[in-house]
């Protein structure tokens, strides 16, 4: 069954009867039928199985198995560059008219899949089902986007000037080979899909490893390019440790580029990595934020507090978006409080398959633990605002489920101020001034993105024109820092965020997956 309306993250609500009963439906046929499956790699064109495996289950409930994957070994991510590297020449070859009808038809595939996918993942990551619904959409039209932006330019290939009448001169931009493609746990389907398709539909070929906690959303985003019809080897999925596989993914000379999506230790890493062969490598890197809003005392409080409270807990504050800090103007800094206390009370943590539940769950033991940790940290040299407890009564004991935090009273040097956690935790200060709350927003290794709320548009310019983030929003109430949409808004970070200066979905995405070729020819 496939959906008619048109869904993102911020036009989404959930009270939309068609949306739930549809997904609740989805939901029953993925319950009854597609849980505890064994998924394969995909090698070469060919399904492959390993000795060993990895049992996935559920971050809602941990009785429930998932999937039995495969752990690959270093031979596996061997054999898939291999792959890669022999159908290179072919596939860049193709003409690029063919390579964005695939991707269109996989555009295609997606939404009418769009339900089953989502319940696939909201098991799997713990992610409400509105939040689950609009990444998978999400995938669908950051692959049209592409398919839209090969047209746009004619596949890359444009003339340029002449000296002389006896010339043409063309830029080509042509595809730099094997491309391996990283990506993380909280956008399993987007932040593969997207790359996959930059990666295929410029003419590269692929090798993708997903993230170990999402197995499942991770070959069901493979089988996806895996049935599209291409030419055996030219997209290759591998699963397995960090250790062997990934490292086989880092260390193999065939490969031509990298695209990660992660934390920014491992991205840093990998492009120091790019750099270890003998010459210099590509290496598109995403990595975190420590996203600030600032609240000026010209602001409409309470699209602010909204904001902000979706933005800080949506995902259970693990997007690399979520706003982690505020910073107020201190004339506003009561009121806005009472207002982000009273949203904050009101966003449900449930169940995440539930119709009505804003929270789900985090992500697997590790994230439940670090959650506390990091909240004894807050007690001990801060002050808790709101929540900051697992919560453990019934059905709730059987999964890692939390309650948003607000956190405030720590020095601008603390940990907690200064590190991404990836959890919903929320520090809140108030600032003298405005000039003030921009310092100290700016003072991070981190510039992914950013909000403000003012109602003073020389203030909003102001904000743009100072503040050090790629993707940056004034006045968002359906949410403060996260929800890009490709096409809408290029996602992308400065500094310690990222490394190409340009973001996804937008403009400039698809040259960074090709070299320039100038050619002249005089007659
Ligand atoms: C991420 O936050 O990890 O802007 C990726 C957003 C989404 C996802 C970004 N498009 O919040």
């Amino acid at each position: 069954m496939a959906l008619k309306m048109k869904i993102t993250y911020a036009t989404m609500s959930a009270d939309n009867e068609e949306l739930q009963s549809a997904f609740d439906e989805a939901f029953e046929k993925v319950k009854a039928s597609m849980l505890g499956v064994e998924v394969p790699m995909y090698i070469d064109g060919e399904k492959v199985y390993a000795d060993e495996k990895s049992i996935a289950y559920s971050p809602i409930d941990t009785r429930i198995h998932l999937c039995t994957a495969q752990k690959g070994t270093r031979e596996h991510a061997r054999a898939a560059v291999a792959a890669a590297k022999a159908a290179f020449k072919g596939w860049a070859a193709t003409p690029w008219q063919e390579r964005v009808a695939i991707m269109r038809r996989i555009a295609e595939k997606i939404s009418e899949n769009s339900l089953e996918l989502s319940a696939i993942m909201v098991m799997e990551v713990g992610k409400s089902r509105l939040e689950a619904l609009g990444e998978v959409e999400e995938t669908a039209d950051l692959l049209r986007y592409y398919a839209n932006a090969m047209e746009k330019n004619e596949g890359y290939i444009r003339e340029l000037g002449k000296l002389s009448d006896h010339e043409t001169n063309l830029s080509v931009l042509k595809p730099f080979g094997v491309w391996v493609v990283i990506s993380p746990f909280n956008f399993p389907m987007a932040l593969s899909g997207a790359p996959i398709c930059a990666a295929l539909i410029t003419g590269n070929t692929v090798v993708f490893k997903g993230a170990s906690s999402t197995l499942y959303t991770g070959w069901k985003t493979a089988e996806l390019f895996a049935e599209a019809g291409l030419p055996d080897g030219v997209f290759n999925y591998v699963s397995g440790p960090g250790r062997t596989v990934g490292q086989e993914l880092q260390d193999n000379p065939d490969i031509a580029g990298w695209t990660f999506t992660g934390s920014y230790e491992v991205g840093m890493q990998v492009a120091r990595n790019a750099l270890n062969g003998r010459y210099p490598k590509p290496a598109i890197i995403e990595m975190g934020g420590k996203n600030p809003v600032l609240v000026s005392r010209h602001a409409d409080l309470d699209k602010a507090a909204t904001g902000v409270a979706r933005s800080a807990f949506g995902l259970d504050g693990q997007k690399c978006s979520a706003c982690s800090r505020v910073y107020v103007e201190e004339k506003v800094y009561d009121q806005f409080l009472a207002l982000l206390l009273e949203k904050t009370a009101a966003l449900k943590v449930g169940n995440p398959t539930a119709r009505d539940a804003f929270m789900g769950t985090v992500i697997d033991k590790g994230a439940y633990e670090d959650y506390q940790r990091y909240m004894e940290i807050a007690r001990r040299d801060g002050q808790v605002l709101f929540g900051g407890n697992p919560i453990t009564e019934g059905d709730f004991s059987r999964g890692y489920y939390v309650q948003p935090a607000i956190i405030t009273g720590l020095p601008d040097d603390h940990e907690l101020v200064k590190n991404e956690l990836f959890l919903p935790i929320l520090y809140v200060t108030k600032v003298k001034n405005l000039e003030e709350g921009m310092a100290k927003a700016n003072d991070t290794v981190y510039g992914l993105t950013a909000g403000f709320f003012s109602e003073d548009k020389a203030e909003v310019k102001w904000f743009f024109d100072n503040i050090e983030a790629g993707t940056t929003y004034a006045n968002r109430r359906s949410g403060a820092t996260t929800g890009a949409w490709p096409g809408v808004q290029a996602f992308g970070g400065w500094k310690g965020s990222g490394m190409s200066g340009k973001g996804v979905g937008g403009l400039y995405t698809l040259p960074l997956y090709m070299h320039e070729q100038s050619q002249t020819v005089i007659e």
